[in-house]
């Protein structure tokens, strides 16, 4: 019998991929859990029954979301990444030298699952230089003062707990949270499907940081496969970075041309960050 996880990615579009098998399914305090194994994309992390990741297009995501922060900051020590329990962002933030990172994930069962059923993804949890902290991203930010040089925020799409990461209050404490330099990136969402959230985000930021960017990578599981991630600082643009850095990470997606290219921004995109 043919067996396909589907997820229904807007209220009018679904995407199906075919599954050899499925490895786990459980729910946790937060969310169901699964993960299966398909034909087309090798391991796929669903939660609630959306695509977080998977081995086949994973790179691109967690590579744009670590190395564009960590490359424009230009001595980027402390870094958190709110959410990320696949360990998929922390994998290539830990590949910077002198960096170590709080990971604070809400539900600990995403990273056990991960480190189980993805281990080409969830390859640091055990580096001396990550600490995992099993705790809200709001509740944990809220704490902190100039502790963080890069704050990242993987965070699930804005529905249910995950509403609060999108919104002023938490960027107010991300602002207070991040050192003098300090740079944030969140993943901002389909600049076909989610159009308000992308420019409410961006005028949210402005309003309130120095140095506000957007910038895109194309992630096939994600819907319409082409995604935006949000930039802001207290100062370093990545438009001016130094890109150096960029070279020898082991990257497959990631690179200073690219840096450059993901800021060019189409013009209906281009309409959603204007002032
Ligand atoms: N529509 C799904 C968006 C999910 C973004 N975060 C995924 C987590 C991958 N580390």
């Amino acid at each position: 019998m043919e067996l396909w996880f589907t997820e229904d990615q807007t209220d009018h579009l679904r995407l199906s991929v075919r599954v050899r098998e499925v490895l786990h399914r459980a729910r946790s305090p937060y969310q169901a859990v699964a993960v299966y194994e398909t034909e087309a994309f090798g391991r796929l992390l669903a939660l609630d029954d959306v695509i977080m990741t998977t081995e086949r297009d994973e790179f691109v995501y967690h590579e744009l979301m670590a190395h564009v922060p960590l490359v424009t900051h230009p001595r980027p020590q402390r870094v958190c990444i709110v959410g990320g329990g696949d360990g998929g962002v922390l994998r290539e933030v830990l590949k910077h030298p002198g960096v170590t990172a709080d990971l604070v994930e809400i539900d600990a069962k995403v990273v056990e699952v991960s480190r189980r059923f993805l281990p080409s993804i969830a390859t640091r949890f055990d580096d001396p230089r990550a600490r995992v902290l099993y705790e809200d991203g709001i509740v944990h930010m809220a704490r902190c003062e100039a502790a963080y040089d890069v704050v990242i925020v993987d965070s699930t799409d804005p529905v249910g707990p995950a509403v609060g990461l999108f919104g002023e209050d938490f960027y107010r404490s991300v602002y207070r949270a991040l050192r003098d330099d300090g740079c944030f990136v969140a993943q901002t969402e389909s600049p076909f499907f989610n159009q308000d959230l992308i420019r409410r985000v961006q005028a949210t930021l402005r309003a309130i940081f120095p140095v506000v960017r957007l910038y895109w990578g194309v992630v096939p599981t994600y819907p319409g496969g082409f995604w935006t991630f949000s930039f802001a600082s207290k100062g370093p643009d990545p438009l001016t970075a130094p890109l150096e850095r960029a070279a020898r990470l082991g990257t497959r997606w990631y690179s200073a041309a690219v840096h450059r290219a993901a800021f060019v921004l189409p013009p209906f995109v281009e309409a959603l960050v204007a002032p």
